[in-house]
């Protein structure tokens, strides 16, 4: 490749005597290198092309069993000093990582071909965009980090030699569990991970360098890196508003991002600027501004259908690369929700024959789909703004199956950044965990802050106290359950009603109740026309229970125990607050 600049050059010739690969490609992000990988990949039976009739230009990737979610564990953060990373990270010393890592990545390329990525995260021409450097051994990685990201060529002519670039180093190596590593290096902007080849783990651009790393680039500059997601929401006159939210992985923002509204507004249109992760800026006049630093979704198939997303399934009939789920007979993926009964003679995301006894999912509850955000019908026009779109309103949320109302507004800002460090969640498949537990994930970051998180709720306040024009916050639990453990709002295209109430209560055009946590709606203000639903049902989504807040108050406060004197003032005062409306 022509004009690659002496300090990506010098870094690569360092990469390469310590992985020795075999073959060395610069890649260019065209659809014909994505197409011959592709091909070569078939040919050695690491992919399967699905039925181009039905999914044109599409394929199916098996990770193998025990890779197929976000290593937690595995995921570590390397600074000089430990105070730095904070309780909620995997600290350890850089000599350490480092001389551990060199041994695993000795050689390991040897007999193999090493790619190297060029990509930007953000719109191109965008000055909130970042430049990076992906090596890896992973064919898939190239795939994906070509759908997800600008990925090649172009990105390549923007670097400057000298430039600030991410340098992330990636080997499948032998995908040996016991030496798996996630490992990132914010002091030097640099990552390196092994013995993994799935998404959040190996796509090195996504959660290691558009959160972990930028987080702390951010803090430093003045801006947040988030895991939000963006959309946009136009009202019957035409008129736009933006909101982000922050909701826990596998909680909800890919088809929160993605939501058509039931019929009764279908005058109302929603399109999505991005579904996973928003860069966050002060604009000169005071105002918040957002940005997708993707170009493409790795959203969960598992339970994706008509009925919870439309809008996404043409999109993911072409150009799509589907990880871990089922393959019907006709050679179509196929997971729980995209139809209604399990094809016959599936096979399972294992490539097994599916037995009849069995009653393990056909698809891995984790399995994705990487498709680019361009062919999206739905996608708003300014996903590619350089200038990015101005937000209005911040939603926090995860699962709960009980305690946590549907929804309840913050009653100011300071508040509002409580309501998301407070934040508890249960567990779900994107993580290689146990399921279900609760835990604590502030702002749905826990597991993508790349340092101390009391730091980074500090820095969240600066970030609010400096903007002009606030956006207001709110929090949502689609997830509440009854006795018998069914959920009990419907969700999905239901959960505009709620985007609805909020965008009112910007205008002032709805009541709400003041209760100790916040405002909750008053019943008569949800627009729950053509919903079948009972007023009581209602009534106990929006239910404040004061002794299980103050359980949950005990939870924040040992959580925040964790982080000694580091925890913000603004933070301990709106606590008490909540603390003392609570036991009035
Ligand atoms: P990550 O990509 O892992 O960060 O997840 P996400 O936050 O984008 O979540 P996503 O939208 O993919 O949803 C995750 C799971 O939650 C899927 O199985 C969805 O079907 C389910 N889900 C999403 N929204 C709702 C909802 O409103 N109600 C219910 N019951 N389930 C939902
Ligand atoms: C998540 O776990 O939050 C994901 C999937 O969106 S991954 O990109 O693998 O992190
Ligand atoms: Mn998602």
């Amino acid at each position: 490749m022509a004009m690659v600049a002496p300090d990506l050059l010098a870094w690569i010739t360092d990469v390469s005597k310590v992985t020795r690969p075999s073959r060395v490609v610069w890649c260019d992000g065209s659809k014909t290198e994505a197409k011959q990988i592709a091909a070569e990949m078939v040919k050695r039976q690491e992919l399967i092309k699905l039925n181009k009739r039905v999914y044109k230009n599409c394929y199916l990737f098996r990770n193998r069993q025990d890779d197929v979610a976000r290593l937690e564990d595995r995921t570590l953060i390397c600074t000089k000093n430990k105070d730095d990373v904070g309780p909620t990270n995997n600290w350890m010393s850089i000599d350490q990582a480092k001389s551990m890592l060199n041994e695993l990545f000795d050689g390991i390329m040897n007999g193999r071909t090493m790619y190297i990525l060029p990509y930007i995260m953000g719109p191109l021409g965008s000055k909130y965009s970042e430049f990076g450097l992906e090596v890896t051994d992973s064919p898939l990685v190239v795939l994906t980090t070509g759908i997800l990201t600008r990925m090649g060529k172009t990105a390549l002519k923007t670097h400057k030699n000298g430039d600030k670039f991410v340098r992330g180093l990636h080997s499948i190596g032998n995908l040996d569990k016991q030496n798996r590593y996630i490992v990132h290096f914010p002091e030097e902007d640099l990552l390196m991970s092994v013995n993994t080849n799935y998404g959040g783990n190996a796509s090195l651009s996504k959660k290691p360098h558009a959160l972990r790393l930028a987080s702390v680039q951010a803090r430093r500059n003045g801006w947040l890196a988030e895991h939000m997601f963006i959309s946009e929401i136009e009202d019957p006159n035409g008129k736009r508003v933006y909101i982000a939210g922050a909701l826990s992985s596998g909680s909800g923002k890919t088809n929160l991002a993605m939501i058509k509204p039931p019929k009764i507004f279908k005058e109302w249109k929603v399109r999505t600027v991005g579904d996973d992760i928003a860069w966050l800026h002060n604009h000169e006049e005071g105002r918040m501004i957002g940005i997708n630093p993707e170009n493409g979704f790795f959203g969960v198939a598992y339970n994706t259908g008509i009925e919870s997303n439309p809008n996404i399934l043409n999109c993911i009939r072409s150009n799509t690369l589907f990880t871990n789920v089922g393959l019907t007979k006709e050679k179509t993926p196929w997971w729980e929700g995209l139809t209604s009964t399990v094809p016959k003679d599936v096979v399972d995301w294992t490539g097994k024959a599916r037995l009849k006894t069995t009653c393990a999912t056909v698809a891995n509850r984790n399995s994705r789909y990487s498709t680019p955000l361009s062919q999206y019908k739905m996608k708003s026009v300014e996903y590619d703004n350089p200038d990015g779109v101005p937000i209005s309103i911040i939603i926090f949320g995860g699962r709960r199956a009980d305690l946590v109302p549907l929804v309840y507004e913050a009653y100011g800002w300071e508040h509002g950044i409580l309501m998301g460090a407070m934040m508890r969640v249960e567990t779900t498949a994107a993580i290689d965990t146990k399921m279900g537990s609760v835990r604590a994930d502030p702002m749905a970051m826990v597991a993508f802050c790349g340092y101390n998180m009391a730091d980074y709720f500090k820095h969240w306040v600066d970030f609010y106290k400096g903007l002009k024009q606030k956006p207001r916050i709110f929090f949502v639990n689609w997830f509440r359950k009854d006795e018998k453990g069914n959920y009990m709002w419907p969700g999905f295209s239901e959960n505009f009603r709620i985007i609805k109430w909020m965008i009112d209560r910007l205008t002032n055009k709805v009541d709400a109740i003041a209760t100790p946590i916040g405002y909750v709606p008053k019943l008569e203000s949800l627009d729950l026309r053509g919903l079948k639903i009972k007023n009581k049902t209602i009534e106990r989504l929006l239910y404040v229970n004061k002794s299980g807040w103050l359980e949950e108050l005990k939870a924040t406060n040992e959580f925040f125990a964790k982080f000694g004197d580091r925890i913000p003032k603004e933070l301990w005062e709106e606590y008490h607050k909540l603390e003392k409306r609570l036991k009035d």
